[in-house]
């Protein structure tokens, strides 16, 4: 449907809009320069995007416990939360572990090559389920931040085996617990200095095969993810769908070539986050839209709800060009005329050997591309 009125864009929870903690949270801190904003407690942080018109919040373990907190602690932290969730009707769909930012984890956590950390990661990880699993989340992403970060220690086969080994305990626990609880594997090629294992979502597909339990576990492709390899992002995740393995997507803005810039979704290639979303709606993906990125670091508190407010509001504008152009006569038409003739996927192979082609006349006709790409950026730049 297309939209029409003064609020015509404005995010409802039935759109599934979701963020991070870590994401409205970012304080702004990179390689070069210090947090420039105060940090958000996930209560503010889940009042004001209910308020905005999201659906719910995402979290690492430590985005909402404190390392080191006290069971107590950690009670009383989850409790307050809790009470939040209620008083808003926001949802937690999903969970993860930070693998990363700890210093035991500097050679990675599954694959690291003292068996004691991967021992540990897989501790931290138990936990950080049933801590997701009590707040109501049915995906657990697996994102491996510093999986990889030199060749010089291991063989790769044997850090693979070490990441199936993980992967295969965790789905075992899952099981063990009777959780509703499935696994999303989230590639990322590099970091701006370590490569890292199953660097793109082709990649991760590839490997959930060997799992033991491939049923439970799928992707979550980053937009910034696959950009930063030079990757068509709505390829990667058309082939996630089409193997019924897009189980969560992390949305945001990047230019190719870049370390990871996680800029709010649309601001960078915005033809590309139209076909993206083209893909998700046509499909009738019923999946959460998670936005992973975060405010520039100009900006102050009110920024970060711009931010956040203007990833739902692109999204949404999107959508209703994706209607547009799913109802526009003249595109409608073009699309019509594409195809001249029967597919032989099927014919009896002596059907095909004995089939006459018009070469000459396949040889010369035209698409009609450079219309249907103008024509669609026309309705892009709001000329249609
Ligand atoms: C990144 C990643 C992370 C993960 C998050 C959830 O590049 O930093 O995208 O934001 O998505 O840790 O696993
Ligand atoms: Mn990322
Ligand atoms: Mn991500």
């Amino acid at each position: 449907m297309m939209r029409g009125g003064k609020d015509a864009f404005r995010p409802r929870p039935e759109d599934h809009f979701t963020f991070g903690l870590w994401t409205v949270g970012n304080p702004g801190r990179d390689p070069f320069g210090e947090p420039v904003r105060p940090p958000l407690s996930p209560i503010v942080i889940v009042r004001k995007l209910a308020e905005l018109g999201a659906y719910g919040v995402n979290l690492h373990d430590n985005d909402l416990v404190p390392p080191g907190a006290s069971a107590s602690e950690r009670d009383k932290i989850v409790r307050e939360f809790k009470q939040a969730l209620a008083d808003t009707g926001m949802k937690v769909p999903m969970a993860t572990t930070n693998l990363f930012s700890d210093p035991a984890f500097r050679d990675g956590a599954f694959t690291s090559s003292d068996s004691r950390v991967r021992a540990y990661a897989l501790q931290k990880t138990l936990a950080a389920i049933d801590l997701g699993v009590e707040l109501g989340a049915t995906t657990y992403v697996c994102w491996g931040g510093r999986e990889g970060e030199t060749n010089a220690a291991k063989d790769p086969r044997t850090a693979l085996a070490w990441y199936r080994d993980a992967i295969n305990y965790l789905c075992e626990y899952v099981r063990s617990q009777r959780y509703d609880l499935r696994f999303a594997l989230e590639a990322k090629p590099n970091e701006p200095r370590g490569d890292i294992f199953l660097p793109t979502t082709g990649h991760m597909l590839a490997f959930i095969y060997t799992l033991d339990h491939p049923e439970m576990v799928g992707v979550n492709p980053e937009l910034a993810h696959e950009r930063m390899a030079g990757l068509d992002f709505s390829h990667a995740v058309a082939q996630a769908l089409e193997a019924g393995k897009l189980f969560h997507i992390d949305l945001n803005g990047q230019q190719v070539g870049r370390f990871d810039q996680d800029l709010r979704f649309g601001s960078d290639d915005p033809k590309g986050a139209f076909f993206l979303v083209k893909l998700l709606e046509d499909a009738k993906w019923s999946g959460m839209r998670h936005f992973d990125s975060h405010a520039y670091r100009t900006e102050d508190e009110s920024g970060v709800w711009d931010f956040a407010a203007g990833s739902m509001r692109t999204y949404l504008i999107l959508k209703d060009k994706v209607a547009r152009f799913n109802a526009d006569p003249e595109i409608q038409q073009l699309l019509a005329e594409l195809d001249g003739g029967k597919s032989s996927a099927r014919v009896p192979f002596s059907e095909l050997r004995n089939t006459k082609f018009d070469l000459a006349a396949l040889r010369s006709r035209g698409y009609a591309y450079e219309r249907l790409d103008q024509l669609t950026m026309e309705l892009l730049l709001g000329v249609r």
